[in-house]
């Protein structure tokens, strides 16, 4: 059993203790002993095989999860786990995933009206009964209609870096066929889209039967979905008992077209036929051709199916027909996206004194590690106390602590005092103006009263943006991807609001929120709004996953330029004094 596997299995305790109502606390440490098991760069199980060493040492691990990984490892499962899940069958907690619903609410549907799947659940709402029940009402009705959909897409759409997990596997097993000449990964996977509908492969080789069978034999496939035409150019699995994986066979001439085409999008390509059409030319997954439909004018690369275009070799990630030709139309050359060498520091992160799991000392040779030139501590602000937020006393002394680890960075590393500060319900921040002062840099951010109306959450956002002392909003629309939907804050008048005083606004590059998405980058760049690109790190290896906000970057058509932290420390301080 393989870490991520375990922490699979402590995420699921945690759930189902949750629906039964279990001490918030303990649910909390499952998660958190999921997500450092997930984190960790070693296997638990070489750790707990070396007498010499303590698995609890790791910050998150407690004694409870060392003695249920061990059964874990022994076994291959956890009696407790298994008896929750009989008591708690999974279509029932299905429901807990719905935005809207929660564990309480979950509990309760299933008790009073038998629910025990998500599509009952929508049956009942329809039939207006769950309206009835105590506690629940029209609004909340409408909501878990709402939230269906977020449920039911999640079980048709993969998020990319899980997705990102699933190519790496194949990849590396793919290598191992000697008949593969050639292998690439089209599609959204390649265009970086935030969910992955289904994964694309692309091959070349020099025998296809041999390729199909080294695919049939992939220790994760589940099921064959379809092998072979008499051609031999498809095949389709599924891995994992959820993602499936289409591979199709090309010849080396045709690789470039096929490549182009089966990346996409749907609308990139349409645009792009009918630019050909214009220039009199043919172009499909075989290649680009003459009028006559005979002669190939290219396909063996991309660069060269789109040169004949007269077009440039756009990179994936914006081919979405959304600007794409307008900027091929209005420049020489495209601009150059954005990329993760280009970032030198990382703006959000916590320690063990709010809900991280390691300390700022930890954390800066982490970053060091990484490459990074400055980074801000920003643990949570007293009002989120489950995460043991930091009241102002609590905030100065780590403050005072930080100056002195300062010193020893020196020259190396500038670690900048932050923090995240709560926007409170009633709006106005959780922390007085005269301590946010004293910091080089405060996020705002929303955790409570996510449901809030349109004007009452957008006015306690416009409200932080105005106070003098933030710098930057952190995760400004809430959403988490397949999992909870966005506020309802109207973004137009963040844009202004921000562009206006010189707010910066965040990129969360946390594969589950990517927020701002894409578009909103867009529209941020249109208005000159900074973007400030950031992990919200918990623990070190938290700091790795900026690669994933770098991506829905690039998607968003921003530049090293458009993203405030690929400037060294003292241009960006200079451009938060401008404000
Ligand atoms: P997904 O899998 O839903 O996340 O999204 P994609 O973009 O990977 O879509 P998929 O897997 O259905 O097809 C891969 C690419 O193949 C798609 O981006 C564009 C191309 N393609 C598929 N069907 C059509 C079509 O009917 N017309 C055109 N022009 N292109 C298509
Ligand atoms: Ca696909
Ligand atoms: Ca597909
Ligand atoms: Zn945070």
């Amino acid at each position: 059993m393989d870490n991520s596997k375990i922490a699979d299995c402590f995420e699921e305790l945690a759930e189902l203790l949750e629906f039964k109502g279990e001490n918030p606390f303990r649910v909390r440490a499952y998660r958190n002993g999921a997500r450092a098991i997930r984190d960790l760069d070693e296997p638990v199980r070489d750790i707990l095989a070396d007498p010499e060493r303590d698995l609890a040492a790791v910050p998150g691990i407690g004694k409870t999860l060392v003695e249920k990984s061990q059964v874990l490892l022994k076994t291959g499962s956890l009696p407790q786990l298994e008896a929750l899940r009989k008591e708690v069958p999974s279509s029932v907690l299905a429901m807990v995933r719905i935005p809207g619903v929660g564990a309480k609410k979950a509990a309760q549907l299933h008790r009073e009206l038998g629910i025990d799947s998500l599509e009952a659940l929508r049956k009942a709402c329809e039939a207006g009964e769950v309206h009835k029940l105590k506690g629940f009402g029209a609004k909340t009705e409408q909501a878990i209609l709402e939230g269906l959909e977020i449920a039911e897409a999640a079980d048709r759409r993969m998020r990319w870096a899980d997705a990102d997990v699933v190519v790496g596997q194949l990849r590396e097993y793919m290598r191992q066929c000697a008949a593969v000449e050639q292998l690439e990964f089209a599609g959204s996977y390649r265009r970086g889209r935030e969910t992955v509908g289904d994964l694309d492969m692309l091959c070349v080789a020099s025998d296809r039967d041999a390729v199909m069978d080294h695919l049939q034999a992939f220790p994760e496939r589940t099921e064959t979905i379809l092998r072979g035409d008499e051609k031999k150019t498809k095949m389709s699995i599924r891995v994992g008992g959820s993602l499936q994986v289409d591979l199709r066979m090309v010849e080396a001439e045709e690789f470039g077209a096929a490549l182009q085409y089966f990346t996409g999008s749907q609308a990139h390509n349409i645009h792009l036929r009918s630019i050909a059409r214009r220039r009199g030319l043919k172009i499909n997954e075989y290649g680009v051709f003459g009028e006559d439909g005979n002669k190939r004018l290219a396909g063996r690369s991309e660069e060269e199916v789109y040169a004949t275009l007269g077009l440039p070799l756009f990179p994936p990630e914006i081919r979405e027909d959304r600007y794409e030709f307008e900027w091929a139309d209005q420049n020489d050359k495209l601009p150059l996206l954005l990329t993760l060498d280009a970032i030198r520091g990382d703006l959000h992160m916590h320690t063990s004194a709010s809900d991280g799991t390691a300390t700022i000392r930890e954390m800066a040779d982490a970053a060091l590690e990484r490459g990074l030139e400055y980074i801000a501590i920003t643990d949570h602000s007293r009002r989120v106390s489950m995460a043991n937020g930091l009241t102002p006393a609590r905030l100065l002394a780590q403050w005072e602590e930080l100056e002195e680890i300062r010193k020893e960075y020196r020259n190396r590393l500038t670690i900048l005092k932050g923090i995240e500060c709560d926007i409170l319900e009633a709006g106005g921040m959780d922390l007085p103006d005269e301590v946010l002062a004293e910091a080089d840099w405060v996020l705002a951010s929303v955790h409570y009263g996510q449901k809030q109306s349109r004007e009452q959450i957008t006015e306690r956002i416009l409200g932080a943006i105005h106070n003098p002392h933030v710098t930057c909003i952190a995760h400004p629309t809430g959403r988490l991807i397949n999992r909870r939907p966005a506020y309802e804050v109207e973004m137009e008048k963040v844009f202004a609001a921000a562009a206006e005083t010189g707010t910066l606004l965040e990129l969360n590059a946390h594969p589950a929120r990517l927020d701002l998405h894409d578009i909103h980058c867009a529209a941020a760049r249109r208005h000159g709004i900074p973007i400030v690109i950031n992990t919200d790190a918990h623990s070190p290896e938290g700091l790795d996953v900026m690669r994933y906000g770098v991506l829905q970057a690039r998607r968003g058509g921003l530049t090293a330029a458009d993203v405030a932290n690929t400037r060294p420390w003292k241009k960006l301080q200079a451009l938060i004094g401008q404000r």
